[in-house]
């Protein structure tokens, strides 16, 4: 009986063991699957030494335990002495031995939050030291550590000196204070403000875990459409509370300031920033945040964006708003990230001119801890976007880069979209500021213009469903976003590898399968929702799925018809000299390639010219058989991930694999959706048919214009 019992308990312990929710993201820290490598890693590894008392070398020693237990199979204990095939984590600073490393070469280059890996000989010992110069360096090491034995790497020859590049590497949550999140598709919003500050979930620390992990160092925890209760005193207790969790993890707590809060919170008759009293405010609420959160990053600002309170509502500049928040918190090191996203409710101007005509000509009137943070593109978040073309247009200011996790425009929580080459594509892209080469990632490293300030920001995709991110694959993005701020060089490739050897295991034909599904799911998803440059053409006010023919906005720049302006004659926003003279913006090596409709890569055709239904495309198809073509070709592809991903059955546990199957049906579902109705609607200008051999459209045009989401996610009101 008992022998029975003992057996139903190792199968329930089995099949649990087995089921796998998604909580524990990419450290999941599972036995190494390989016993050749199980054996090397066990032998190289018998005993930790490590030196230090703070709360971040504690949380380091934690990490470094927890995962060594979990993927090695064993207890490490911690030793003071020195001895063979251990393991040695410290500073020169906290530990003598770790000093007489001399490491200093290369800690040199680590500055204060990188790290240095190496095997090394120690009094005849061998041993694998994880050094710092800082306990947060060290922290970053040992994770970078555990990365190197959770997708299986070989440790015996380490010598990895690792720095950022980097430097502000946040993410930007959108969270409203009732737990709403705007634009948020996986729950609702992990602060639980409400029982802060007397109640810790657990979720901020393993949230500060993750982010740790990957090297973010800083979380606005707010809505940039703010709200002023959050700079109350009741509020600043629970955000001590939150900073208390971040710190020892080396994450640094921003807020959104609303402009408007003097008068709201403050009783002043005005937010003027030239206003002795509202400067006078500012410094004595900002004094006051100092109290409670000591190492307080800063504000995230949005101003007059979108009917937000700002500085012009006084007839004052960006600059001089900017400035106000600057000098209250300098003194404290604090930064300003003011945001670059705006356009005017009164302008009938290309929406896509306006951020750069206000803030270029404020170039050099930034004070030193401002840093103004641009969208990746010049409109919003779409699937694929030329780059702004603020970057290598301020040089005398700090561009800080804006990426959207979450995908209010890229099919929500239920599409599987890996963003790494969306990223890449941007900073790879060549500005031309100063000659060739000046690409927007060498803009935001600061190294083109000598700035000192860098920042890399992505809109969280975080809530609180159980595996955080609601899709699987979106903590792909939230990972990417670490990483490629920590070291832009990384490519697409390697990040995609590393995340799914953590989360799923490293068997080969999983990694090369999922590599392949998450490397095309964004060339996919463009094809299908917005080929050849088409952008904006979602649904109103939620975003969800297709409108292209929608024309009742009450701002002409929010409806879909004005950007991509279908007519008898063609499709497409001329942007040239002959139309708006967006491209004006650029420098002229990148104008010169895009005016022209020839060498204009076909990607961005229609964000920049007006094109003819019948126009030539490099296949010799005509414009509306390429069109038809690619949207195909994306439902397509998306049909072809489904099948990689089944392939995978045996592979990958049953929950997380269903979960990601459904995804896959609905994804395919909404890609259909996108094809048909976008390419009906358009058939309407063209008059041309969908090419012979095609799967037609099952539905009317009427029909789906028809279709009616009054409670789509993410509206966050
Ligand atoms: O894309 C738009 C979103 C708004 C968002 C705004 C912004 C926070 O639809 O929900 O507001 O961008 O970036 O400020």
């Amino acid at each position: 009986m008992k022998k029975i019992l003992l057996l139903c308990l190792f199968f329930v312990t089995m099949l649990t063991a087995r089921a796998d929710d998604g909580y524990r993201l990419w450290l999941r820290y599972e036995l190494v699957s390989n016993p050749q490598l199980l054996a090397n890693y066990r032998n190289a590894i018998t005993s930790i030494y490590f030196a230090g008392t703070s709360a971040a070398i504690i949380a380091a020693k934690d990490e470094l335990q927890m995962g060594l237990e979990g993927l090695l199979g064993r207890k490490y204990v911690l030793q003071n002495n020195l001895s063979s095939n251990q393991l040695v984590i410290g500073t020169p600073k906290s530990s003598p031995v770790v000093a007489g490393l001399s490491l200093n070469a290369q800690l040199a280059k680590a500055g204060d939050e990188g790290f240095v890996i190496v095997n090394s000989k120690k009094d005849q010992k061998n041993i694998i030291a994880i050094v710092g110069n800082t306990d947060i360096g060290v922290l970053h090491g040992v994770f970078h550590f555990l990365r190197l034995l959770q997708t299986q790497q070989n440790i015996q020859s380490l010598s990895i000196t690792s720095a950022p590049k980097i430097k502000y590497r946040l993410l930007n949550h959108w969270d409203n204070l009732n737990r709403t999140v705007e634009r948020g598709y996986a729950g609702y919003s992990i602060w639980n403000w409400h029982t802060l500050p007397g109640y810790i979930d657990q979720r901020y620390i393993d949230y500060a875990r993750a982010n740790a992990s990957i090297g973010i160092n800083g979380a606005v925890v707010t809505n940039v459409n703010a709200n002023a209760t959050i700079l109350t005193k009741e509020y600043l207790e629970k955000v001590a509370a939150l900073a208390n969790v971040f710190r020892p993890y080396g994450i640094k707590i921003y807020l959104t300031a609303r402009f408007s809060a003097p008068i709201e919170i403050g009783k002043l008759k005005t937010a003027d920033p030239l206003n002795a009293a509202v400067k006078q405010w500012w410094k004595d609420k900002i004094d006051e945040i100092y109290k409670y959160v000591p190492d307080f990053g800063g504000f995230l600002i949005k101003a007059n964006s979108e009917g937000q309170p700002g500085p012009q509502d006084y007839k004052r500049s960006h600059a001089d708003g900017a400035n106000m928040f600057a000098e209250a918190l300098a003194p404290h090191g604090g930064i300003v990230m003011w945001r670059s996203f705006v356009y005017s409710n009164e302008s009938p101007e290309d929406r896509l001119k306006q951020a750069y005509a206000e803030f270029k000509p404020l170039d050099s009137k930034f004070k030193n801890n401002v840093a103004i943070q641009v969208k990746n593109g010049p409109l919003d978040f779409q699937p694929r976007e030329p780059f702004s073309p603020l970057f290598g247009a301020m040089p005398k200011t700090p561009l800080f880069m804006e990426y959207q996790l979450t995908q209010e425009y890229l099919g929500f929580s239920t599409h599987l979209v890996f963003m790494a080459p969306l990223f890449k594509e941007v900073l790879n892209a060549d500005t031309y500021q100063k000659g060739k080469g000046s690409t927007v990632a060498k803009v935001l490293d600061g190294s083109l213009d000598g700035l000192t300030l860098s920042g890399m920001a992505g809109v969280s995709n975080i809530g609180n469903d159980i595996n955080w991110t609601g899709h699987l694959f979106g903590q792909a993005n939230w990972y990417t976003l670490g990483r490629l701020s920590w070291n832009y060089e990384l490519s697409s490739a390697q990040i995609a590898n590393e995340w799914i050897r953590q989360t799923f295991g490293n068997t080969r034909q999983l990694v090369d399968t999922v590599d392949k599904i998450m490397l095309s799911s964004r060339e996919a998803m463009v094809n299908y929702m917005t080929p050849l440059g088409l952008h904006h053409i979602m649904g109103y006010g939620h975003h969800y799925g297709p409108a292209p023919w929608f024309d009742k906005a009450s701002r002409a720049d929010w409806n879909p018809v004005y950007f991509h302006k279908a007519d008898s004659v063609g499709i497409g926003f001329d942007r040239t000299e002959k139309g708006t003279n967006y491209l004006s913006q650029y420098a002229p090596e990148v104008k010169k390639v895009y005016e022209n409709i020839d060498t204009c890569p076909e990607e961005y055709l229609l964000w920049f010219h007006h094109v003819p239904w019948n126009h030539k495309m490099k296949s010799g198809r005509n414009l509306w058989d390429e069109m038809c073509y690619r949207y195909y070709a994306g439902v397509d592809s998306v049909r072809l991930m489904q099948k990689q991903w089944n392939s995978l059955e045996k592979l990958v546990d049953k929950q997380r694999f269903n979960q990601v199957k459904m995804l896959l049906a609905v994804q395919e579902k909404e890609a259909v959706w996108w094809r048909n109705s976008c390419l009906l609607y358009f058939q309407t200008f063209s008059k041309m048919p969908i090419p012979a051999g095609y799967e037609k459209p099952d539905q009317t045009l009427e029909y789906y214009k028809n279709l009616n989401f009054p409670f789509a996610p993410g509206n966050g009101r």
